[in-house]
């Protein structure tokens, strides 16, 4: 990335270098407008930042000068200035204005121009648009789509749910729908109104997904009920293209910094709950997991069954391979534990190489067969060509039983024992 510095400065030359620089950005400085305009032709940068007064003249003049050459019109500028009133001026055609009085602020307000307008997933956008008039619907489209959202039209809110409901993406996933506009009236069953209603009440992304109401109809009850619905935004017919378009990039670029946030959290998440070599749970999450796991098997009274895996002679890999080979028997055998259970079972290392499974809605018979296979799976795995088992103790909750997880985990770290005493690679079954 690269970006165009024009500023007269000392100080905000270097500011802006290095912010601009910690963003990963590639600079050229000036505080001329004439060695400007030679950068600019003989470069390609991705956005242009400018002081409103430079040494040779105003960045006005710079601004219209882009703006009227083919080649640098949708360069995005972003404007620095010490006047308050400057947008009230001048009819300014930037991407972004900064306002230099607030020093502290301006590296927050560089980083999210940066993060909101010069990523190419907040420029566009996937639109439901539900409009029975077709020719308001064209010309809402034809707006939409020239300013580079995708849009999906229907004409009834039916459909448009229909067509909804079933997409498997959402999020910040790119295919995922953005935003909803629709209108009130429409033809076929629902209305908008329900249909924002059935939206809210989805329980996953979907439903806080940004919706516009269109209607025609502006009394103050409807306004209310709409928005009590859980619209985000309201348009009155006739509508104003160029309102529509501000609403419209307003909600998206909102949804999408959110769908960042929850993409981080989920990061951290991760992060914090998974094992980094094994890619299983860690002990902290297991913790945190099985007791919440045993008391949901006892509350609605089915059977769960825990696993406790030890490898055997592991410390003999270790000795002869070395502890990077160690580090490949672990990692191939946390991806088999993490590909052999069912979504709703938890696979953790516990510490070392020891792994606790938790077999949710699993009875003691089918805990053994399930115990059994896995254990014959990593006997036939043979990860960096060398045959690795484990000793493995099971227990079980059956329904109607009660016992907390240290219970559980006491019965069947017993197993693990008993195996390792009956000659290891094997399964060993102890009661709570
Ligand atoms: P047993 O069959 O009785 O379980 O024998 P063992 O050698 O598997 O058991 P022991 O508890 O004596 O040894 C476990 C070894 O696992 C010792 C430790 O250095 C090694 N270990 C623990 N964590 C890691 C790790 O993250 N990477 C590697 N490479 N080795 C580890
Ligand atoms: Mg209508
Ligand atoms: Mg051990
Ligand atoms: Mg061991």
């Amino acid at each position: 990335m690269k970006a165009l510095i024009i500023e007269n400065s000392r100080l905000y030359r270097q500011l802006l270098d290095n912010i601009l620089g910690q963003q990963g950005f590639e600079n050229d400085i000036t505080d001329e407008i004439s060695v400007a305009k030679d950068h600019l032709h003989n470069n390609e940068y991705d956005i242009i930042c400018l002081n409103e007064n430079l040494k040779d003249g105003s960045g006005m003049e710079l601004i219209s000068y882009c703006k009227n050459h083919p080649q640098l019109k949708h360069m995005p500028i972003l404007l620095f200035s010490s006047d308050d009133d400057i947008q009230d001026k001048y009819d300014l055609e930037v991407e972004g204005i900064i306002y230099k009085h607030n020093l502290q602020q301006i590296s927050d307000q560089i980083i999210n121009f940066l993060e909101t307008r010069l990523d190419p997933l907040f420029s566009e956008g996937r639109i439901l648009l539900i409009e029975d008039s077709d020719s308001l619907a064209q010309l809402i489209l034809g707006a939409l789509q020239t300013t580079g959202y995708r849009v999906e039209h229907f004409f009834s809110a039916d459909k448009a749910w229909e067509d909804f409901i079933d997409e498997v993406s959402y999020g910040s996933d790119q295919q995922a729908y953005d935003l909803v506009i629709t209108d009130i009236n429409v033809e076929g069953e629902l209305n908008g109104l329900q249909l924002t209603h059935l939206i809210r009440n989805l329980e996953d992304a979907r439903g806080f997904i940004p919706i516009i109401a269109i209607t025609a109809q502006t009394d103050a009850e409807l306004r209310l009920s709409l928005y009590q619905a859980g619209i985000s935004d309201f348009i009155p017919k006739p509508i104003l293209i160029d309102e529509m378009l501000v609403r419209v990039s307003n909600l998206i670029t909102n949804k999408r910094l959110l769908d960042k946030v929850h993409d981080q959290r989920r990061e951290l998440y991760n992060l914090a709950t998974t094992d980094k070599l094994t890619g299983c749970h860690n002990r902290h999450s297991l913790m945190d997991f099985s007791q919440k796991f045993i008391s949901q098997a006892i509350r609605h009274h089915y059977p769960i069954c825990i696993l406790v895996i030890d490898l055997d002679h592991f410390k003999a890999i270790n000795d002869t391979h070395g502890h990077a080979t160690g580090d490949d028997v672990l990692q191939a055998t946390g991806q088999l534990l993490n590909s052999s259970f069912r979504e709703g079972d938890m696979v953790a290392r516990f510490g070392g190489e020891e792994f606790v499974v938790l077999l949710n809605h699993c009875a003691q018979s089918d805990g053994l067969l399930i115990a059994e296979k896995f254990r014959a799976d990593l006997e036939a795995l043979k990860p960096v060509n060398l045959t690795v088992t484990a000793s493995i103790g099971l227990t079980w909750l059956e329904s109607n039983q009660q016992h907390d997880f240290e219970a559980l985990f006491a019965a069947a770290d017993k197993g693990v024992y008993e195996a390792k005493e009956n000659g290891r690679n094997q399964v060993r079954q102890v009661s709570p």
